[in-house]
């Protein structure tokens, strides 16, 4: 299989990437990082082709994908996983930039590359678009408002892609993940390492590879099998109870 993965230059992605090298495929590693892809590459070797993509931008999306060689243009497995989270503020302290980020890489970048490449998949009969959503994709929580948002637009669309991709041969999952430690998505979100750590502090996350056993399981299974969407915790979270304010004024 060839298996174009967004977001290879860290986290899930770099664990994905590792893990369907290890058995057998190709990866095509996406991200804007190119120093990072190029090192993934240079340790994975042959199987793996580094390409610089920033999947806000439209045209980046088309220059990347025009460059590559003719032998990795036929994309079996496309992993759109790029994807972030900014701020744990309440909806009405949040500045508007942080929202647009979102919804510009988890909701555009993520379209913007399944049209790209899902119409050769329906021509040849076959390909797979795995989605990574999110527990805030389901549940909200305090602080999640447009992240949450955006991963509940993630699991709505590959539930529609399945609608219509139904007979086509192609498949399409929603892969919705809870806490996960060893990436750099809290870095990002909380734009403070020592706070990041904290996320994670007394308990056993989910990791990367856990995530990148997962999207393998279900690009493995046989072509009949389509899993839509599959929610994973660690096993130390779980669901909390709504949120009421009492004794108020
Ligand atoms: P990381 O921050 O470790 O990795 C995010 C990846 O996305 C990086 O490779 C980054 O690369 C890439 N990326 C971000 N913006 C862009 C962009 N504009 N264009 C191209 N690539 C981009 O996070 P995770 O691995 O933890 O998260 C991966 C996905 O999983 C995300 O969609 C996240 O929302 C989701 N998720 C994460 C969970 C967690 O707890 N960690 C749980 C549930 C879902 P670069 O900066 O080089 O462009
Ligand atoms: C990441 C998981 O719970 O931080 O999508 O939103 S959570």
């Amino acid at each position: 299989m060839i298996v174009f993965i967004t977001g290879a230059s860290a986290g899930f992605g770099a664990a994905m990437a590792r893990t369907f090298v290890k058995n057998g495929h190709q990866v095509v590693l996406a991200a804007r990082r190119k120093d990072r892809l190029d090192a993934l590459a240079k340790e994975l070797g042959e199987s793996a082709l580094p390409i610089a993509m920033d999947v806000t931008d439209k045209n980046s999306i088309e220059e990347a994908l025009s460059m590559l060689p003719q032998s990795w243009r036929q994309i079996d497995v496309l992993i759109n996983n790029a994807g972030l989270a900014l701020n744990t503020k309440p909806a009405y302290e949040v500045p508007l930039e942080d929202w647009e980020t979102m919804i510009a890489t988890n909701i555009k970048g993520l379209v913007t590359m399944t049209h790209a490449l899902l119409p050769a998949m329906v021509e040849r009969g076959n390909g797979l678009v795995i989605n990574i959503g999110s527990v805030a994709g389901r549940t909200p929580y305090p602080g999640g408002n447009v992240y949450g948002a955006t991963k509940a637009f993630v699991e709505q669309f590959t539930l529609n892609l399945r609608a219509d991709l139904a007979g086509t041969g192609v498949r399409a999952t929603n892969i919705a993940p809870g806490l996960c430690g060893g990436t750099e998505f809290s870095n990002v979100r909380l734009r403070d390492d020592a706070a990041a750590a904290k996320v994670y502090e007394g308990t056993q996350p989910l990791t990367a590879e856990d995530i990148a056993e997962t999207a393998y399981w279900i690009a493995s299974l046989p072509p009949h099998v389509n899993i839509n969407q599959i929610e994973m915790m660690p096993t130390c979270q779980g669901y909390g109870p709504l949120n009421i304010k009492r004794n108020l004024g």
